[in-house]
């Protein structure tokens, strides 16, 4: 084996995602099938599973506090006892809220007792309409981020990288709300984790097609956690209120954020210019590790996406991040055309076993 070979990459996998499955959602006022549903999942296992030189293993579960390292303590309770809630007051539906407290609320008041009824406790703690809870969110929530903390310990334990199987993802949901499809931000808890199990300076890559705005709140102080994303531009796309190029960090993380915004039908190419520019900024921020949000809706036929990325192109990705020489998390985020997404998501390992090799 030639050295820096990855060999066999531990594939981390929890069927419990399944019970993830509220149905729906509700995108610019109309109810949509769901798109982030246990199909994907399933599509990627298949895929990995079709390659033997992967090891598809379990989730360690590693409890309660690597989740309140990073998240709100009245989020994680109100996640735990959500679905309860809204069964109990009546709703025949998934939860999804439709009343939110937007900043502006209290304006000049002061902030009022935090909601305790069914929708106003649900808008209170999720930020958007497509964020639905079902009786299963929580459990399969928990063990997304038990994978990714198991993908985690794989790396620490010395392997060149690991992939963690997500779903639901993490990278939108923040310290104190969910959203984007996300309830525990699973490479923040896994950032965090890393952190503080000595591995230094831990460096953060979004490749999701939006911008991981959770992400960056949590890390938005911190010097020793450097975020990077790339992203569609914020000004045509989800989430619409970050991702801007001027967000660059404050307080003692100041200038260890970075936000590379890409225009509609970013192909290849383009891309591979926009990742290196990044990377070169996220060389010498960390120490060694680094925590992937893959997402796979840039790919050119993503339902809600617009970017062109190819499946070659995930390999070259993979290629090009792993030939950083970082060692590599690398966690499951969004990708909407199931069809494609299991090859693409192993063209992007194959690729960043290429890159490791060589
Ligand atoms: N019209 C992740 O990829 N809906 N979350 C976008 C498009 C929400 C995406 C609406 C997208 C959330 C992890
Ligand atoms: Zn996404």
């Amino acid at each position: 084996m030639a050295p820096g070979t990855i060999d066999a990459m531990q594939v981390v996998h929890a069927p419990i995602h399944a019970d993830h499955d509220p149905g729906h959602e509700v995108q610019a006022g109309r109810i949509v099938p769901a798109l982030e549903i246990p199909a994907r999942a399933d599509a990627i296992l298949a895929a990995l599973r079709a390659e033997p030189r992967h090891r598809i293993v379990p989730p360690t579960p590693f409890g309660d506090a690597p989740l309140a390292a990073v998240h709100d303590p009245g989020l994680l309770a109100w996640l735990a006892r959500a679905w309860e809630g809204w069964v109990a007051a009546g709703h025949p539906g998934p939860l999804i809220p439709d009343t939110f407290p937007l900043t502006r609320y209290h304006a000049r008041m002061p902030e009022a007792e935090r909601p305790d009824g069914a929708i106003g406790a649900a808008g209170y703690w999720v930020f958007d309409t497509m964020s639905a809870i079902g009786a299963g969110t929580w459990p399969a929530a928990r063990a997304a981020a038990d994978v990714a903390l198991t993908a985690a310990e794989a790396v620490l334990a010395g392997a060149p990288a690991a992939y963690g199987l997500c779903r639901p993802p993490g990278h939108h949901a923040a310290r104190a709300m969910a959203g984007g499809y996300c309830y525990l931000n699973n490479a923040a808890i896994v950032a965090e984790h890393l952190v503080a199990r000595g591995a230094g300076r831990v460096g953060i890559l979004d490749v999701d097609y939006h911008h991981g705005n959770g992400t960056q709140q949590i890390f938005w102080e911190r010097a020793d956690v450097p975020y990077l994303s790339l992203h569609a531009d914020p000004h045509r796309a989800y989430p619409y209120f970050s991702g801007f190029p001027g967000e660059t960090g404050g307080g003692t993380g100041a200038g260890a954020t970075r936000n590379i915004p890409l225009p509609a039908g970013t192909d290849d190419d383009a891309y591979l210019d926009a990742l290196d520019t990044g990377l070169d900024w996220l060389a010498g921020r960390h120490d060694g590790i680094v925590v992937v949000s893959l997402g796979i809706d840039t790919y050119r036929a993503d339902p809600i996406g617009d970017l062109g990325l190819t499946t070659d192109g995930y390999r070259r990705i993979g290629a090009r991040v792993a030939a950083t020489g970082a060692r590599l998390v690398i966690l499951q985020e969004g990708g909407y055309h199931v069809g494609d997404l299991g090859r693409n998501v192993a063209a992007w390992l194959d690729g960043a076993e290429l890159g490791a090799a060589g």
